[in-house]
């Protein structure tokens, strides 16, 4: 099959569940024919205002991964596919951050870049995330910062970025490369960037160890596939479920590694596995994590309720008669899994488009 005619199949399908789940079967008919004679011509399509808003929504309803997915609905669009240069991205990426930081009462948005050319590379934000903390490899072994993110920075470095303070929490600068150019490298306004100090209820020395996190997680390295059509920059976010930052990012040892600090400050025996020192660490980290978040009045949603919520999505779902496609180890929390509905419940996971998917790293 060659490339149009793989177009031509997807438009397909996208235009009628589009139409299909909109109500209006008369619209499927003279719009898919239009689609058609552009693919002919031109081996794409420019897809219209709605068809875009609605097919990121269900992207996100079929990533088989999220747990948040009971918002769909409400995902904001920012169609910015008009924007021609790396300085014009730059400058709505600031502005979705600002737009969905809301002052802490985040919101959910996605901003769509020009889709890729068939047969050209598309745009590509090198980032993982609009906002991720630089990891900085000591001389003596040890790790500055988030150990995830070294080899990104390291690229940074390459590309020209002087590196920040040196702190464990640097805001690495944003990288935007457009189809067939350099990457080019911008800083991200200090005062748009809303973070969480974090502080304990209970232990007073909680904040002396001088932890923090940033309000919005906003991914932006994957592709979003409509209708055959792919838009390789399309960053999106909502809000935090608190152990991705409590349990994995201050937890996993490829991150921060911070449970043996924090369970030795809380007098626990750290060599004897049987005292269960790194599950009642976990535990009061992410106290830590949800209390803070909520003393400074940024949006973030706790692992239960989010469990229940996706129970309730689920439930929607079976009543709209679609399929719900989950993969359970990544919708079952990383804390309390068995504590939570999620867990007692199995899933089928399949591949729908649209969606969201992974891409190679722009620099390897
Ligand atoms: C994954 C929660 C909004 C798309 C996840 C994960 C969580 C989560 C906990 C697993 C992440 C991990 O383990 O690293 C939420 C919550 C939201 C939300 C609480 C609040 C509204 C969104 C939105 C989108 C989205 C707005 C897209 C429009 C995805 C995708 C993944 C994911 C594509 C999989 C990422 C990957 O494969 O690495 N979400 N999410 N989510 N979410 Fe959501
Ligand atoms: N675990 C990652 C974020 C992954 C997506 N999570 C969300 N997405 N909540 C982290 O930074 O910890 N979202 O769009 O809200």
């Amino acid at each position: 099959v060659d490339g149009r005619q793989q177009v031509m199949v997807e438009a397909l399908a996208y235009l009628s569940l589009y139409h299909q789940e909109q109500g209006n079967f008369a619209g499927f008919v003279p719009q898919m024919a239009r689609v058609h004679d552009e693919i002919m011509q031109t081996g794409t399509y420019w897809q219209g205002e709605d068809e875009l808003a609605y097919g990121a929504r269900v992207a996100w309803r079929n990533n088989s991964r999220c747990i948040g997915r009971l918002q769909w609905k409400s995902l904001a669009i920012h169609d910015m596919r008009h924007l021609q240069t790396a300085e014009e991205i730059y400058e709505a990426l600031v502005e979705h951050i600002r737009w969905a930081t809301n002052g802490g009462k985040i919101r959910s948005a996605i901003s769509i870049f020009a889709p890729q050319v068939p047969g050209e590379p598309g745009i590509r934000i090198w980032n993982p995330q609009l906002i991720r903390y630089a990891g900085y490899k000591n001389s003596d072994g040890s790790i500055t910062g988030d150990a995830l993110l070294c080899e990104l920075t390291e690229s940074m470095r390459h590309l020209g970025w002087k590196g920040g303070a040196g702190t464990p929490f640097d805001i690495l600068p944003i990288v935007i490369q457009m189809p067939h150019q350099a990457p080019m490298l911008f800083e991200l306004p200090r005062d748009i960037i809303v973070e969480v100090p974090l502080s304990h209820p209970e232990y007073s020395w909680f904040a002396d160890l001088g932890l923090k996190w940033h309000a919005l997680p906003v991914i932006s390295n994957m592709r979003l596939e409509i209708g055959g059509v792919s838009y390789t920059a399309a960053p999106f976010n909502g809000w935090y479920m608190g152990t991705e930052i409590g349990a994995r990012n201050l937890g996993d040892v490829e991150r921060y590694n911070l449970l043996p600090l924090v369970a030795s400050k809380m007098g626990l025996n750290i060599r004897s596995d049987r005292e269960l020192w790194k599950d009642r660490a976990l535990v009061e980290l992410n106290v830590a994590v949800m209390s803070s978040f909520a003393r400074h009045g940024v949006t973030i949603i706790d692992h239960h309720t989010a469990s229940r919520q996706f129970m309730h999505h689920q439930r929607n779902e079976a009543e709209a008669g679609r399929p719900l496609p989950a993969d359970w180890g990544w919708i079952v929390p990383p804390l309390s899994g068995s504590a939570t509905p999620v867990f007692h419940t199995s899933y089928e996971d399949r591949l729908l488009t649209p969606n969201f998917f992974a891409q190679e790293d722009p620099w390897r």
